[in-house]
């Protein structure tokens, strides 16, 4: 059976991959590359018991044939490190801005009855890392794993970049109380998850640069995800409402959970940001 590491590395030792982006790549073909697949697009080693139950959560509106790119590399990508995992898309049914963190937010509930998961991999559909040595495990610590992306030269564009993918254990997203649910439209709510990290008195933990090397698939900055501008005050006083404003202030509707062959989708209806819990109204509660 054809897959990235056979074709890549035919002794199957995890290392540089080879990560070419093509738009024409079927699902149906992508499935038959996985058999040892289960519904929902689950997988657990044959031959040993993981340390590690995975959910790998990603947000998602409109990206389809980024979702096909990331399936077709990620799940022969997983496999071959013997993670024990399950994949979740979660998807935003309004129109609204975006919301990444409370998608994210809403990924971690729905997984977290679906199995015994004690780690969480939070990560952007768009990323693909380029070498298999890049094991995607929970650590001591809140993991951030797009710390050496192409996009910026392989580089930290700034020390507290915490954006792209992040694992935390399950322990470890608790006492965060998960992602804010009012950061709607693009950017700042990575950065706001990293004060609340360090507000916790954890640490961010990261991959050698090396083997963190990561792919960006590029586009332009998706209709319906504009910045509002409204991330900076946010931040600044992210450790007064990490308590009130997160999991346990998550609020959303199911409209469906779908169990693909390759994944479980979760299409969820989170509001529009105009309820007791929009950004106006945090704003003013914490008089910003
Ligand atoms: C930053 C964004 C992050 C994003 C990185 C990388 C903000 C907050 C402004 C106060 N932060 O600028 O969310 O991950 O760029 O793209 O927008």
């Amino acid at each position: 059976m054809e897959s990235i590491f056979y074709r890549t590395n035919p002794d199957c030792h995890p290392g540089p991959l080879d990560i070419k982006f093509a738009y024409n790549m079927s699902l149906l073909k992508i499935i038959s590359q996985n058999p040892n697949l289960q519904p929902g697009g689950h997988s657990r080693p044959k031959y040993c018991t993981a340390l590690q139950k995975i959910a790998i959560i990603i947000p998602f509106r409109n990206r389809e044939s980024h979702l096909r790119t990331w399936l077709y590399y990620m799940h022969p990508f997983l496999q071959q490190q013997q993670a024990d995992y399950g994949v979740y898309v979660v998807e935003q049914t309004e129109d609204t801005l975006f919301n990444r963190a409370k998608l994210m937010n809403v990924g971690y509930s729905v997984a977290i009855k679906d199995y015994n998961y004690t780690c969480f991999i939070f990560t952007d559909v768009d990323i693909i890392p380029m070498d298999g040595r890049n094991l995607f495990r929970c650590s001591d610590n809140p993991r951030h794993m797009a710390n050496s992306v192409d996009k910026f030269n392989f580089k930290l564009p700034y020390n507290d970049i915490f954006g792209g993918i992040v694992a935390f254990t399950k322990e470890q997203f608790i006492k965060v109380n998960g992602f804010s649910n009012v950061f709607w439209g693009w950017g700042g709510e990575d950065d706001e998850l990293f004060q609340r990290v360090v507000a916790m008195g954890m640490k961010v933990e990261r991959p050698d640069q090396t083997i963190a090397r990561s792919k960006m698939i590029s586009h332009k900055r998706d209709p319906g995800n504009e910045s509002t501008g409204k991330s900076f005050h946010l931040i600044k006083k992210a450790h007064e409402r990490l308590h009130k404003d997160g999991l346990n202030s998550l609020i959303y509707t199911i409209i469906s959970i779908t169990s693909h062959k390759l994944y479980t989708k979760i299409t969820v209806d989170i509001g529009n940001g105009e309820d007791a819990s929009s950004t106006e109204g945090i704003l003013n509660l914490f008089n910003l």
